[in-house]
């Protein structure tokens, strides 16, 4: 049998552990994950590649209901997704009972193309198991599910090995050698805003979007990374609070991402952080575009 290579799309609402799934298949620090919901705004790409087979990864924002742009904005990345993927993980959390939203998933995804894929199988006991498999068999009728826990890397392998048996006959869409398709610049990006999810609360981290204006790779002559990014806010209130008193709270963001972009980069990193105040740009979906946040974007 000639080389397989096809897309995987991951998705499910807020917060179920499709980041730390992504993480956890490549055994990289790619996307970022925090313990608040709708950490993802972004398809994030991840690249596989095994002797036989090359799988693209498709991590997507939680799906979730909201009258909001930025929010439907997300949702639309998720409807894109779907619709182009070979092979669709719908990701749920094993310790939740309502499940209305994953039965309405697994609806659109169609059964053939569907592996549900039950995360956070270190939180439930063996009936609550038992009872979710026998739901997914006989009430869903599903082709494939597999329980697993990300956080721990437990039955990754076995979904991995389910994914690659499903994967068409084709040449690979990327080199073997890379992991992603995102620049460093973007990943960086991505790693202030986990900052911001991680560091500050209430509306503050849905408010927030982050814009890389200068990126400069290290050279021989000047062994430094040197980033110039500013977080937009929508608010002056809320400029104040990323600032924080005297800059501490903005200073101890930059400390952490900057450690967070070094391990990317293997190198020393200077980040400049400045924030901007955007008026109401999660309402705008022109601003919304702009910062990336569509589904026209890679
Ligand atoms: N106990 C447990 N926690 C997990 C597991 N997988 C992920 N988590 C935690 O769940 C939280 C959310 O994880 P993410 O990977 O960011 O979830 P997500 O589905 O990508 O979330 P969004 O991007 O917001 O849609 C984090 O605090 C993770 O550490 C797991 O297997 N077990
Ligand atoms: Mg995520």
């Amino acid at each position: 049998m000639g080389f397989k290579a096809g897309y995987v799309a991951i998705i499910g609402r807020p917060n179920v552990g499709k980041s730390t799934l992504l993480n956890a298949i490549l055994g990289e620090r790619l996307a970022i994950v925090t313990p608040k919901p709708q950490t993802t705004r972004h398809r994030i790409v991840g690249i596989l590649n095994e002797p036989d087979v090359q799988v693209v990864f498709l991590d997507t924002p939680g799906y979730h209901r909201s009258d909001k742009p930025l929010n439907q904005a997300m949702n639309e990345i998720v409807d894109m997704v779907i619709h182009d993927a070979d092979v669709v993980c719908l990701m749920l959390d094993a310790s939740s009972s309502d499940l209305r939203i994953e039965r309405g998933l697994f609806d659109r995804i169609g059964r053939d193309r569907c592996i549900l894929v039950a995360n956070k199988s270190d939180l439930v006991d063996r009936k609550k198991f038992d009872e979710i498999a026998h739901r997914f068999r006989d009430d869903w009728n599903a082709n494939e599910m597999v329980f697993l826990s990300a956080l721990r890397n437990e039955g990754v392998r076995t979904l991995i090995d389910a994914i690659t048996a499903r994967m068409p006959e084709g040449e690979a869409f990327f080199p073997d050698d890379i992991y992603t398709s995102h620049p460093v610049r973007f990943i960086a990006a991505e790693l202030i805003r986990e900052q911001l999810f991680l560091q500050m609360h209430q509306e503050i981290p849905y408010s927030t979007a982050v814009e890389i204006e200068e990126f400069k790779d290290a050279t021989e002559n000047d062994p430094i990374t040197r980033i110039k990014a500013s977080i937009v806010v929508e608010k002056e209130s809320q400029k104040a609070m990323v600032i924080g008193k005297g800059g501490t709270r903005i200073r101890e963001i930059g400390t952490r991402a900057r450690k967070a972009i070094e391990e990317l980069v293997g190198g020393k990193v200077f980040l400049d952080l400045n924030v901007r105040v955007e008026k109401d740009w999660t309402k705008d979906p022109d601003a919304i575009r702009r910062l990336g946040y569509s589904s026209q974007m890679e």
